[in-house]
């Protein structure tokens, strides 16, 4: 039987719906096992995955190698109701969204959002007794029931004033995502398709978010976070208010002033020898693989081999040696609460992709991380002019435009999550959760060229962000201002001999999703094409590519920089037009990362003018903006 992408689309949602609820077909597939799923089920149903946990990880590799490997798309479908109801429902979400994302006859076939597959890792769970109350007690069972999403604090707690951005649900779907697109076991030479420079977005798209996280601080009046710095240090407080429907537990909340404690698995002590390793590492030039042989962290693959030691990955030249530091920190905060189990506690937040953007540790342990990165960056020369510069080609103008000209606008929406696919409330109309998230008027850059040449110059459009003063008031220099630049947009664009004048809008972003189908819409085939991007799931929350500004206008860098496409294409971007929606966070599938530059060009090194107004070429401009938020 062959199957249009339409048809494809229907016969897969319902491997995600009810997805913390058993299936009906769970005594009668007990007597029927594909053999190929032996093995399986060591992490069971009502245990939380965590694909931050070497053992989970393996366990969900071996069934997303194994849903890939199906022959045809009826055995893919006829494993997944197999394997369902005996292993944990995260991973089985897991294996089965790794799957689709990379079986060629899944081409076209969406996932639905993660958000109305599991809402109970996106709302407090108060919000969701409210709903099972309202749907108890509305008779009409027509008729759509809608509820508040409640608060997770108050302002006692200042870190509060960030929740909005920490538990918004747009960032934690894209994390979930974005380590679905790049799962840190992917073995190319298994299944056959390449990741680009994998270890690198690793890097990239984990700093961009910390640099996001600090502007909005900064939006708010805060200083700008505090890296993690010692295994020793007591912890910040957190409480995600979130409750597990797998299980019925809470995520335990995390008191103010616990210290990390090693687990039967890794102790503290490995990850201080593995980031002193990693750091001696930094400062030699070069890691050692697993027979001793010296791999240069140089220019062109540093930062990629370092990416890959770090996360760690399967790439990892060495992880014997270098361990996995990124991975277990996130475990081991995480079982903080109940070290050693004894309380039969849920990890918390830090454990689960869709949930560790909530806590504040997050960023702080991101940032820590980064600062490895940023040390070997430090170890690299300074781009000189040639590597930034474009001969001929200078900008002229740049602004924004918007209601005002050069601001924007940013303000508070309301936007609504359906938990009708995740839970049964026996009723036909849909059951809502009413949620608040910031968002900003659309707007619109309009760039002046002079192409000083007489020929047409192909370009890429880099354009990025960043607050021009620090918590002080006193202006950022450039050392400090460049791991805050975060990027807003880059693409292509042609300039001819002469004056030129581009318009770009903000809904174009590179950095951005474009739309994100619901379960309703992909249930009623909308936006359903083999042309979809399946990588579509994965980017940048539209609404939160501003930072929040304050409410007297705050005042950005507005940065431009056009550099020579020639040098900057890969070759086989555009080859087979597969998402290439978000790019700059999330690469395009099966293809190179659509830039050769370094990801953060030109803000990934060191700069040695303090100034920014004393380090531009004519190829760049930077001009003062501000982001002013409404109540
Ligand atoms: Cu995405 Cu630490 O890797 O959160």
């Amino acid at each position: 039987m062959v199957l249009d992408t339409v048809e494809k689309q229907l016969r897969v949602l319902p491997l995600f719906e009810y997805a913390s609820i058993s299936t009906k077909e769970k005594f009668a597939l007990k007597v029927h096992r594909d053999p190929k799923l032996q093995g399986l089920g060591v992490l069971g149903r009502g245990q939380l995955f965590s694909l931050f946990h070497a053992e989970h990880l393996a366990e969900a590799t071996k069934l997303y190698e194994v849903l890939i490997g199906a022959k045809t798309f009826e055995e893919f479908l006829d494993l997944c109701h197999q394997v369902r109801d005996f292993v944990s429902e995260g991973l089985y979400v897991y294996a089965v969204s790794v799957a689709i994302l990379h079986r060629p006859d899944c081409k076209g076939v969406s996932l639905p959002p993660i958000q109305e597959i599991f809402p109970d890792k996106f709302m407090p769970v108060q919000t969701m007794y409210d709903a099972y109350k309202e749907a108890w007690l509305n008779p009409n069972k027509e008729e759509d029931i809608i509820v508040d999403m409640q608060s997770t604090g108050n302002i006692l707690d200042p870190e509060y004033n960030l929740a909005y951005y920490r538990e918004d649900i747009g960032i934690n779907a894209h994390h979930w995502h974005w380590h679905i697109v790049y799962p840190a076991t992917w073995r190319p030479e298994v299944i056959g398709k390449i990741k680009d420079r994998k270890g690198e977005l690793f890097y990239y798209m984990h700093q961009q978010m910390c640099a996001r996280y600090d502007c909005e601080r900064l939006s708010n009046g805060m200083p700008r976070m505090e890296p993690f710095r010692n295994f020793h240090d007591t912890l910040e407080g957190y409480s995600s208010h979130l409750s597990s429907s797998i299980n019925g537990l809470p995520y335990p909340s995390r008191p103010e002033g616990m210290t990390l404690q090693d687990l039967k698995e890794v102790s503290i002590q490995d990850l201080e020898r593995w980031r002193d390793r990693i750091s001696d590492a930094i400062h030699i030039g070069h890691v050692e693989d697993e027979n001793g042989s010296h791999v240069p962290l140089d220019e062109a693959r540093g930062i990629d081999v370092l990416g890959a030691l770090v996360e760690a990955s399967y790439e990892s030249i060495n992880q014997a040696f270098y361990g996995s530091i990124h991975n277990w920190g996130h475990v081991i905060t995480a079982r903080v609460q109940d070290p050693d189990g004894r309380y039969h506690l849920n990890p918390g937040v830090m454990s689960d992709t869709a949930t560790s953007l909530r806590d504040p540790i997050f960023y702080r342990w991101h940032r820590f991380i980064d600062n490895m990165f940023q040390n070997y960056k430090e170890t690299l020369p300074h781009y000189n002019h040639s590597d930034l510069e474009f001969a001929g080609v200078e900008i002229t103008k740049v602004l924004v435009r918007a209601k005002h000209t050069n601001n924007i606008d940013t303000f508070k929406s309301n936007s609504l999550l359906d938990l009708s696919h995740a839970y049964e409330f026996g009723r036909t109309g849909a059951v809502k959760v009413r949620f608040n998230h910031l968002n900003h008027e659309e707007f619109d850059y309009k760039i002046q060229v002079e192409n000083h040449t007489s020929k047409t110059k192909p370009a890429t459009v880099r354009i990025f962000m960043a607050p021009k003063y620090d918590e002080l008031g006193n202006e950022l220099n450039t050392k400090n201002l460049r791991r805050l630049m975060i990027e807003m947009d880059k693409f292509h664009a042609e300039f001819y001999p002469g004056h030129n004048y581009i318009v770009r809008h903000s809904k174009n972003s590179s950095v951005t999703i474009s739309s994100a189908r619901s379960f309703g819409q992909l249930a009623h085939g909308e936006g359903v094409n083999e042309h979809a991007n399946e990588y579509c799931s994965c980017g940048w929350p539209d609404h939160l590519l501003v930072p929040r500004g304050n409410e007297n206008g705050m005042p950005f860098h507005l940065f431009v920089m056009l550099t020579d496409w020639l040098q900057d294409q890969v070759g086989d971007h555009g080859k087979t037009g597969m998402c290439t929606d978000a790019v700059s966070y999330c690469g395009a599938k099966d293809q190179l990362y659509p830039d050769r530059r370094p990801m953060g060009f030109p803000f990934d090194r060191d700069i040695e003018e303090e100034h920014l107004s004393d380090w531009l070429l004519p190829n760049m401009k930077d001009v003062l903006i501000t982001v002013t938020h409404h109540e």
